[in-house]
């Protein structure tokens, strides 16, 4: 009798177990997911997982470092994707990021990622599962995953678990679409005439409505040119005293090239992290992962001039100069680029 009760209570634990491991998924614009409340809260919750579909805007190992690591996260991994039209073909005006990190015991209950998981992991999201392509900012690409939010944004991930049900999967529609035109901004859309951000809730002004898109701002100055550096935050300010902070990556650029003086145009993402878990109505920044030394527009171009693949530091010739460059980095590989080692 009593194992009879065990076996019931197995298959009925199985059966519970099968229901509970199914999912709900739905195919939303970023515009649905990326609903907040009066503080700035995301309010989806309709389905456990969501497929979004839109443009990667950035490389992520300019925006964060995939190197294993013990230290805090550890390696991490972030792109951003900017949505076009919905299923009627109107403006689906917004944007998602997609994050994965190796330590997510610092911030949850899982177990971390090895350094060979995380390579393994890394490896896989940096590809499409179909055809081994690598993604590259410009494709454009559907993303299936659970979400999560964090300081004003949904943001799809792996809710911080390692166990593989909760992988999310990144997929190619189409390569090398191209970066979207940014969309041209002006800080008064930004901030009220106080310099304090302006918060709508409806997003329809504002910095949320930029949120996790590609922008561009006309003719600032940096104001605090000591803060630059990889990974630092400058301050830019236009001809009415109002500011903006500028996130810069961890692109080659930052350390390569000085701060530019005088006026500047500045493209980059517009993120949101605010300054505290409730509300999240702060913490807006432009997010510029490189810049190509061009003095006249902080961003990264992608297409260097001279046709000399050798010019590491883009001065139109070849001499020590790359080659110190080239030296330092003898050897070194990118975490989930390079092929991985093969089982023995
Ligand atoms: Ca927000
Ligand atoms: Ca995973
Ligand atoms: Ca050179």
């Amino acid at each position: 009798m009593k194992s009879g009760i065990f076996v019931f209570g197995l298959i009925l634990s199985v059966f519970c177990g099968q229901a509970a491991a199914e999912p709900t998924l739905a195919e939303v614009t970023h515009w649905q997911l990326q609903a907040v409340d009066e503080n700035g809260i995301g309010t989806y919750t309709a389905t456990d997982k969501v497929a979004i579909t839109g443009i990667i805007l950035n490389n992520p190992e300019e925006m964060l470092d995939p190197t294993p690591s013990d230290v805090g996260m550890g390696g991490q991994w972030q792109i951003f994707i900017q949505g076009e039209t919905d299923p009627n073909g109107l403006p689906d005006h917004a944007g998602t990021a997609v994050w994965f990190g190796q330590n997510y015991s610092n911030v949850s209950s899982s177990d971390d990622y090895t350094d060979a998981e995380l390579l393994e992991e890394l490896y896989r999201i940096n590809r499409d599962p179909n055809s081994g392509y690598v993604f590259q900012a410009g494709d454009r690409v559907k993303v299936t995953g659970y979400y999560k939010f964090f300081k004003g944004k949904i943001n799809i991930n792996e809710q911080h678990e390692k166990d593989p049900q909760f992988d999310f999967t990144i997929e190619l529609l189409q390569p090398a679409v191209g970066l979207p035109t940014p969309e041209v901004i002006t800080l008064d859309e930004l901030k009220d005439e106080f310099d304090n951000y302006i918060f709508d809730p409806n997003r329809l002004t504002g910095p949320e409505y930029y949120q996790a898109r590609r922008v561009r701002l006309n003719n600032v100055t940096i104001i605090d040119p000591e803060n630059w550096k990889p990974n630092g935050e400058i301050t830019v300010m236009d001809e009415n005293g109002l500011t903006f902070p500028v996130k810069l990556g961890i692109g080659r650029g930052f350390g390569r090239y000085a701060c530019p003086d005088g006026p500047i145009d500045v493209i980059g993402i517009m993120n949101q992290e605010s300054a505290q878990f409730f509300p999240c109505i702060d913490g807006y920044h432009l997010w510029v992962v490189n810049y190509d030394g061009n003095g006249r527009a902080l961003t990264d171009r992608g297409r260097p001039r001279g046709n000399l693949p050798g010019d590491v530091n883009g001065d139109y010739r070849v001499d020590l100069l790359d080659v110190a460059e080239l030296a330092s980095d003898w050897l070194l590989e990118r975490a989930g680029l390079t092929p991985l080692p093969i089982a023995e």
